[in-house]
């Protein structure tokens, strides 16, 4: 295959798509060997048609606002691909969204689905709405609004959605309320649910959680643990706050923390009561991480940087996509950092990753290290399938299972010859084969 020709008539057909273009390269970078040995594929039409949507669904959201005003937003659902399962998927809130963040999205979670081992299949969607200032009654109008044209595309067998930025338990609570009355059923068809309503029990914490599990597991291929790690964090929300609890457990100490305003730097350890702080600034709306230095005085804030310029042994960039760039990773790496482990969706630029590979550091992308949420939201579909709710250290099992079995497949399907483990290629591969080798079974769809 002639990726430059591919990426090149991709790009004609999707001019600044720019997010949507990064994910699919990387992952056609990764197919190079697998589609040499899978000469079907390409006969059966596989990468053409894995790279566009099944469909993508527009609408607009008008809602009033708390002064009488009429706001019209845009929503979006991008059905990706139910080879393996049902679509499968967060919603984002934040004014940055676009269709071609949505594809990106939405294209990395049918592999990161298909690496859980759980029948999923890829989707995302979301709304440009800006949560930023606004208050819990806003925030209430416009999830009913957003589920008023959305219900009727998503079902607890065709199309699970969840959380991801700006959607947290809150407004899963608004949207599911919603989507009750209108399709007049109590069903699993949102996950990240509360725990008396069908939500599973550590589904808030599982993505955090299980970033930190891999992690683990990646250190431990050096012989390393979190124990006296020094641990730099970025982003304030569901993911960090997760990341953070569980490297605190784990006997390592997180000092920093990261906003769109800049980011604070507590050589104390962020641990305890500064962990739950960041669920307050959170809720708050409003958006920076400045607060969290008024606060707590150990904790300084650095206007408008990254936390990557802070010596740390292991980085867990959970933001957003491309918050760590090529000079990020060189002082990453200057600084003695042995491992980035991303809990956020493609956080790293390309040129990051290259920097980082080449330096064999330890690197885990976003579909393996992140995939503790949809795990668990797989399993809160389970639950709900079954009508009954698993107590915690069960969840918790299961998560740690599967995230310990997705390194496994990394591992597997990435290391190379000079024993360097190639994680993006590891998850890649080990993600695609599966929903793949369901399409070839399926005809041409
Ligand atoms: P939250 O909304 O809870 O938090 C997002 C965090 O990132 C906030 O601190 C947010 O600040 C910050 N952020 C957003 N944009 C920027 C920016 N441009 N610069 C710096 N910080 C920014 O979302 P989550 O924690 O749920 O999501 C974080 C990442 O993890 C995303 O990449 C998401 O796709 C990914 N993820 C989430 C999962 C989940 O289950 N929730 C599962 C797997 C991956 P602010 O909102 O103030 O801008
Ligand atoms: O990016 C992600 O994997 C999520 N935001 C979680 C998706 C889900 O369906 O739980």
């Amino acid at each position: 295959m002639d990726l430059e020709k591919f990426m090149n008539d991709l790009e004609k057909k999707h001019p600044g798509e720019v997010e949507y273009l990064q994910a699919v390269r990387e992952v056609l970078e990764s197919l190079e060997d697998v589609l040499l040995e899978n000469p079907q594929f390409d006969s059966a039409g596989i990468i053409k048609r894995i790279i566009e949507p099944d469909r993508v669904l527009t609408f607009k959201v008008p809602w009033m606002d708390d002064n009488g005003n009429v706001q019209v937003n845009l929503g979006y659902r991008v059905q990706f691909n139910n080879a393996i399962g049902p679509y499968k998927g967060g919603l984002r809130f934040h004014p940055s969204v676009n269709l071609s963040i949505l594809k990106f999205l939405g294209f990395e979670q049918i592999f990161k689905n298909s690496l859980t081992t759980l029948p999923m299949g890829g989707g995302k969607g979301g709304s440009d709405f800006d949560p930023k200032g606004k208050s819990d009654t806003e925030i209430m109008r416009f999830c009913q609004a957003f589920m008023l044209e959305l219900w009727h595309l998503i079902g607890p067998d065709t199309d699970v959605p969840a959380g991801d930025i700006g959607v947290g338990g809150r407004e899963i609570g608004y949207l599911y309320g919603m989507y009750k009355k209108l399709a007049r059923e109590h069903t699993g068809v949102l996950t990240g649910k509360g725990r008396n309503w069908g939500g599973s029990l550590i589904r808030p914490e599982a993505t955090g959680f299980g970033t930190v599990y891999f992690a683990k597991e990646m250190l431990a291929t050096k012989g390393e643990t979190f124990k006296g790690k020094t641990v730099a964090i970025s982003g304030f929300g569901n993911v960090a706050w997760g990341a953070a609890q569980k490297v605190t457990e784990f006997g390592g100490k997180v000092v920093t923390l990261s906003g769109p305003d800049g980011y604070v730097y507590d050589p104390e350890g962020i641990s305890g009561e500064k962990i739950e702080y960041m669920l307050e600034l959170r809720a708050s709306n409003q958006d920076i991480v400045k607060p969290f230095s008024y606060e707590f005085p150990s904790a300084q804030f650095i206007q408008g940087k990254r936390p990557w310029e802070v010596k740390c042994d292991v980085a867990l960039p959970c933001a957003t996509q491309n918050e760590l760039n090529k000079e990020d990773a060189e002082t990453l790496v200057k600084n003695g950092c042995m491992c980035v482990a991303e809990g956020a969706n493609m956080p790293s630029t390309p040129e990051a990753v290259e920097v980082l590979q080449e330096k064999k550091i330890l690197f885990g992308p976003g579909k393996a290290v992140n995939a503790g949420g949809v795990a668990t939201s797989g399993l809160e579909m389970s639950q709900n399938s079954m009508k009954l709710g698993w107590p915690p250290e069960e969840v918790d099992a299961k998560l740690h299972t599967i995230m310990k079995d997705i390194h496994e497949a990394c591992v597997k399907n990435g290391t190379e010859e000079n024993g360097y483990i190639n994680y993006v290629k590891g998850a890649n591969v080990a993600g695609f084969l599966k929903v793949a080798n369901a399409m070839m079974d399926q005809g041409v769809l």
